[in-house]
């Protein structure tokens, strides 16, 4: 897994040349959550910089707010954090999906699968980045599903 984020991050940066964003994200999808549900936002931020970069705020169109979340299982049950930033060292990539870190979509609008939902990504010196984003349907028992595992 970790080899293959570094030849990602690698192709990036040859592909995104010298005027990149400070972060790259690729993968991004929605899960399409059940009704009434708060939706998951899952993809991944490269930085291909020489400097650490930080999410410090996220927010969509398509629902009322968006939080940063960690998913962590305690005692056996599996809670969500609330996180104030992501950061992404210099060079490095971190993943956000489904059982690990995510974006939640707050009382979103109705989302069906196909959808495309625009993230605005807010970094700490001040860049926004905007990133669409696909909705899908997700697995039974990933993420926040209340599986019975
Ligand atoms: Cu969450």
């Amino acid at each position: 897994m970790k080899a293959r984020l570094c030849v990602v991050a690698g192709i990036l940066a040859i592909a995104t040349g010298a005027a990149a964003d400070p972060l790259e994200v690729t993968d991004a999808w929605v899960r399409q959550p059940p009704p009434g549900a708060n939706a998951a936002a899952y993809l991944t931020l490269v930085n291909p910089g020489a400097t650490t970069q930080r999410l410090v705020a996220a927010s969509s169109d398509a629902c009322e707010r968006v939080e940063m979340h960690r998913s962590v299982v305690e005692n056996g049950v599996a809670r969500m954090r609330a996180l104030q930033a992501i950061e992404v060292p210099a060079g490095q990539s971190v993943v956000l999906a489904p059982r690990g870190l995510h974006l939640m979509l707050i009382a979103p609008k109705p989302l069906q699968e196909g959808d495309r939902v625009v993230l605005r990504l807010a970094l700490d010196g001040g860049e926004t980045l905007a990133v669409d984003a696909p909705v899908r349907a997700g697995t039974p028992h990933g993420g926040h599903a209340k599986g019975h595992h």
